[in-house]
């Protein structure tokens, strides 16, 4: 019996009406499932869309809102919970029958496709899969460039922001531009913890923990767990693709292939950086690939990005000449320390996307190399900081802190958290508006110094997202200081 013959025997709930909830709404009625929903919150479309569009779009679900509901969870054989529902929470852990089988919508994607591997007329679609702290969207979205210029039909999956139950859904529904069949060859999936905590079905031909920082400890508890989920990864693909500066990166199974990258010297087939009469250039073994001055993205950081792309794309067969041909015509993801234009002669970056320590701290510490001292005069870096911090423990930020920020501006539920902690080592003052901070940043700022927005903490508390928060701080940097 096939996974969906199964499933018309079923209760289906989809929990969750968000970007993925609607995705498997999409998917189980475009194969004529029957199925209810229910998400806790009153509102939970996007736009203009709203519960009669829903009830004419699919008039045979079901939909509650407002509220969890028990007699739904419990009467249900198969839950399709959305990422950002924490299915330990009582209301809804407490009602689940022990029958019931809980699945993510990246679950059910995998299953789909083992299933059509298995199937002789069908054809699975390739997977490589990123996760870690950070960089997990410029990664991907760096190797959906490149696939693009080498002419490889993939496809950007997950966490990114297109739920991959689509790429069904599509074929099915016809609409899919992507190939001749209506499907990628390869799927280039972004995976958060919290779509790995109900993933275990992947079978993809790499996978790769990033780094590993604090982050959502909030609903993780600890960096062991949050650790243990981000490396589950692994068992679901053949080669593991791991950090040499990050040991939790690596992977638990000592049997495993590894292709490995690192901001040291590369052994023979690893990738690395080496540096030759003081110019820094990516290297795999012995070869040298590239100096670092001449591709666009900055900062130690992003090197390791540029790394951890050529490794996937070498393990997925694609030439490293054909590669580093076109990795200069890649310019970066917006909100990620990025330059705001203005003709005040002070520097101004956006880095709203630094939603964790790890991410500001790679920020400072790649922003400081590039302040110099003219005369007595040296370029100043202030950093605008807070929101909420998913409980992260912020200690790590004090040393970048102290070694390269001159002015701490504190905003959002945990900006005290961090003004108490850097008070110490750096001037620092709390503002109750990302205007007042700017306004703040305006007023000490010296030509040539850098003034920074990376938040270390999500934007919810204050704005609808971390490309909103992005978006005010572009409009009141540009309204106070002019744009060029
Ligand atoms: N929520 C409720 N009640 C519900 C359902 C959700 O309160 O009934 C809350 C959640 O707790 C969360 C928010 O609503 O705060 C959104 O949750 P969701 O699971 O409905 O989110 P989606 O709209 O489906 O978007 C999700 C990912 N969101 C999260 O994991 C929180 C998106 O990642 C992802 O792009 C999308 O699926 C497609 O795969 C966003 C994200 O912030 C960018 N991810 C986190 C990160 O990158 O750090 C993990
Ligand atoms: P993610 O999808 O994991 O959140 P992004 O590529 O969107 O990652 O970048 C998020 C933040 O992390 C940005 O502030 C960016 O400058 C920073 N960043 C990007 N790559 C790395 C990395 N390899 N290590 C640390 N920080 C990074």
């Amino acid at each position: 019996m096939t996974l969906l013959t199964d499933f018309k025997h079923k209760q289906i709930l989809v929990l969750g009406a968000g970007i993925t909830g609607m995705s498997c709404v999409r998917y189980l009625s475009a194969h004529d499932l029957c199925f209810a929903v229910n998400d806790s919150r009153a509102n939970p479309f996007t736009g203009d869309y709203n519960e009669q569009q829903f009830s004419k779009d699919f008039p045979t679900a079901s939909l509650t809102l407002g509220q969890w509901q028990s007699e739904l969870i419990a009467n249900a054989d198969i839950i399709l919970i959305s990422p950002g529902i924490d299915s330990a929470i009582d209301e809804i852990a407490s009602y689940i029958s022990v029958d019931c089988c809980v699945m993510g919508d990246v679950e059910l994607f995998c299953q789909i496709n083992n299933e059509r591997g298995f199937d002789e007329q069908g054809k699975s679609i390739d997977i490589i899969a990123v996760t870690g702290s950070n960089g997990k969207s410029t990664v991907v979205s760096l190797l959906d460039y490149l696939a693009k210029c080498l002419g490889v039909n993939a496809q950007l999956g997950g966490n990114i922001g297109q739920p991959v139950l689509d790429i069904f859904t599509d074929e099915k529904v016809g609409t899919n531009t992507c190939a001749s069949n209506g499907l990628p060859e390869l799927l280039i999936l972004e995976l958060s913890s919290f779509q790995l905590e109900t993933l275990t079905s992947m079978q993809a031909i790499a996978t790769s923990v990033l780094n590993v920082s604090d982050d959502h400890l909030d609903r993780h508890q600890n960096m062991e767990n949050y650790q243990k989920i981000k490396q589950s990864i692994y068992q679901q693909g053949k080669l593991a693709i791991t950090n040499r500066d990050d040991i939790a990166t690596n992977t638990p199974n000592k049997s495993q292939p590894i292709l490995s990258f690192g901001s040291g010297v590369p052994s023979e087939n690893q990738f690395g950086i080496t540096v030759h009469d003081g110019n820094a250039n990516l290297a795999f073994g012995e070869q040298n690939l590239v100096a670092l001055e001449k591709l666009p993205l900055a900062g130690m950081h992003n090197a390791l990005n540029y790394l951890t792309a050529l490794a996937f794309g070498h393990s997925a067969g694609w030439s490293l000449t054909a590669m580093i041909d076109n990795l200069a015509g890649f310019t970066g993801l917006a909100h990620r320390c990025q330059r705001v234009e203005t003709i005040d002669d002070i520097t101004w970056i956006n880095d709203s996307k630094a939603t964790n320590i790890g991410a500001t701290i790679a920020a400072i510490n790649g922003l400081a190399q590039t302040l110099t001292s003219q005369g007595k005069t040296k370029q100043r870096l202030i950093l605008i900081a807070g929101g909420d911090g998913k409980g992260a423990d912020f200690t790590p930020l004090v040393k970048s802190i102290e070694q390269y920020v001159s002015q701490v501006i504190t905003l959002g539920k945990d900006g005290d958290k961090i003004a108490r902690l850097v008070g110490s080592v750096s001037n620092s003052s709390k503002v109750t508006s990302l205007i007042e901070a700017v306004q703040i940043a305006k007023a000490s700022a010296n030509i040539g110094d850098i003034v920074l927005l990376s938040p270390a903490c999500a934007s919810l508390d204050m704005f609808k997202n971390f490309s909103d928060r992005g978006e005010q701080f572009i409009t009141a940097v540009t309204q106070l200081t002019g744009a060029s």
